[in-house]
């Protein structure tokens, strides 16, 4: 079944929460009211991060909310998540989908054509930026832009999360241009009050 993504994606990384615990970040973005969240942990030891992925699972799974491992297909299936995300270097999506049968694949894409291809493939959304300039993740790409989101939103039928730099002030540029979804994540983690944020982000426009 197509899949559908609310307005915000929001992330949970360790690296980006402040003086937070994993577990405060966690409850502030569920009490908040999101309904997908992805862990992205790339400091963590496997080890480490499946720990924290079993306390996000089952936190997330006493609010309904959709939780997505980043990165790693193993921590995804051990920790019983919805779904994994994946780069362009990760696991290719044929191999991820072998192991995760109808689970949500997501696929991070910075062009058009990496954009058809993740869809050809079978990604059930993709990922598509950075959009503006990111402090959080050296994407080795430039900011793709509005106008650049508005041709994937031309050539992908699967849903869009728009990511890299966005925030309360510009997400609603990226609704416009036709992403589903946005995601943020030093916006949200970086401030003292998440559910404000959170808040303000979402009343900011739909898609
Ligand atoms: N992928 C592309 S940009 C990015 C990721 C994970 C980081 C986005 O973080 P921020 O703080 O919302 O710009
Ligand atoms: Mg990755």
């Amino acid at each position: 079944m197509a899949l559908t993504l609310p307005p915000l994606y929001a992330i949970l990384d360790p690296e980006q929460i402040k003086d937070r615990t994993i577990d405060q970040a966690l409850r502030a973005l569920l009490d908040a009211g999101v309904t997908i969240l992805q862990l992205r942990a790339k400091a963590l030891a496997a080890n480490e991060f499946l720990e924290v992925a079993h306390a996000a699972r089952s936190a997330t799974a006493a609010t309904g909310c959709r939780l997505i491992i980043n990165d790693r297909v193993d921590i995804a299936m051990a920790c019983a998540a919805d779904g994994v995300h994946l780069g362009q270097d990760d696991l290719p999506l044929h191999a991820g989908r072998k192991l995760l049968g109808n689970k949500i694949i997501g696929i991070s894409t910075h062009d058009i054509e990496q954009a058809r291809q993740a869809e050809r493939d079978g990604a059930d959304y993709i990922g598509f930026g950075p959009m503006f300039g990111t402090q959080t993740k050296d994407t080795g790409y430039s900011a793709r832009g509005t106008a650049m989101l508005k041709q994937i939103r031309a050539a992908v039928k699967i849903p869009i999360v728009a990511i890299g730099g966005i925030n309360e002030q510009n997400v609603s540029q990226v609704w416009q241009a036709g992403a589903d979804s946005a995601a943020i994540i030093s916006d949200i983690l970086g401030v003292t009050d998440i559910g404000g944020k959170i808040a303000r982000i979402l009343k900011a426009g739909q898609p």
